[in-house]
């Protein structure tokens, strides 16, 4: 019998080591650092959902993420343009398919910094989105001065200085303001179909009021907004449709298989009591 003892011990000791450090890393995983995203990331904070309205909580978002970036508008200089990251890669932004009455859970990172001229202040106020906020998701030190807002944080305005862009869509009541060098999250739930326009409000263009240059010229800082029905589905959306079905990363999935984890080894612990008292005898 004791040379029995020892193994079946040594097999508990292990499953309670085992337990612990499930335990412990699960525990881990849900208190540790706040996730940050990188400019093509999508790990959220885990209380992303927490502020919207409790009738968008638990639905499934359909994601669009945009990504502004300066690139070369002729040989002497650059122009900010939108581009929407597909499953190909980057392409510029000259029209945005939105599926009608669907959240939309809207990423935005800003590659450029804020603009010297800002603005009219109206567009520091975030409008049109669900919940009347945007998280901030990421963000670095601005070149023009402090952010001022911080980063996990749900806003409904930012300081004009930080603005390097705006994401307004005016049929739709829709402004975001986009702060240099940041990542932003913003949702979306548009009525009625139709097709209108997108257009930073920010004065970054050329020309003497800069509404010139990449501010007048689709695919840059201005282009088509589709909000279509399901049936209407344009032809690319194929792949977002994947997208639409794959869940928003919840700390709640990851919680719960570890928490299966732990009731596996629980009844493994069990089952080794069990047969150590009845072979005991
Ligand atoms: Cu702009």
């Amino acid at each position: 019998m004791e040379s029995f003892r020892v193994p079946v011990l040594t097999a508990i000791f292990a499953a309670v080591v085992l337990a612990g450090l499930t335990f412990g890393m699960s525990m881990y995983s849900q208190n540790g650092t706040m996730p940050m995203a990188g400019p093509a990331g999508s790990v959220l904070p885990p209380n992303f959902t927490a502020s919207l309205p409790a009738n968008f909580r638990g639905m499934t978002p359909y994601k669009v993420t945009l990504v502004v970036l300066n690139v070369p508008w002729n040989s002497t200089g650059t122009q900010p343009a939108f581009y929407e990251l597909k499953d190909d890669g980057l392409v510029g932004a000259y029209n945005v398919s939105l599926p009608v009455n669907t959240l939309i859970q809207l990423t935005i990172a800003t590659f450029d910094t804020p603009s010297s001229t800002p603005p009219p202040t109206q567009y520091a106020n975030v409008t049109g989105v669900v919940g009347g906020n945007i998280l901030v998701v990421n963000g670095t030190i601005s070149l023009n001065g402090p952010m001022n807002v911080s980063v996990g944080q749900w806003v409904s305005s930012v300081p004009l200085d930080s603005i390097a862009h705006t994401f307004t869509i005016s049929q739709y009541g829709v402004n975001i303001p986009l702060i240099g060098t940041s990542v932003e999250v913003a949702y979306l739930y548009l009525n009625g179909t139709g097709v209108s326009q997108y257009q930073c409000m920010v004065p970054c263009g050329t020309g003497p009021s800069k509404f010139g240059g990449a501010m007048s010229t689709p695919g840059w800082m201005t282009g088509t907004v589709k909000v279509y029905a399901p049936s209407q589905a344009p032809q690319q959306q194929g792949a977002n449709a994947t997208n639409a079905s794959t869940s928003v990363q919840s700390p709640l999935s990851s919680d719960s298989s570890s928490t299966t984890v732990l009731l596996g080894i629980i009844v493994a612990l069990v089952i080794v009591f069990v047969l150590f008292f009845v072979y005991r005898k």
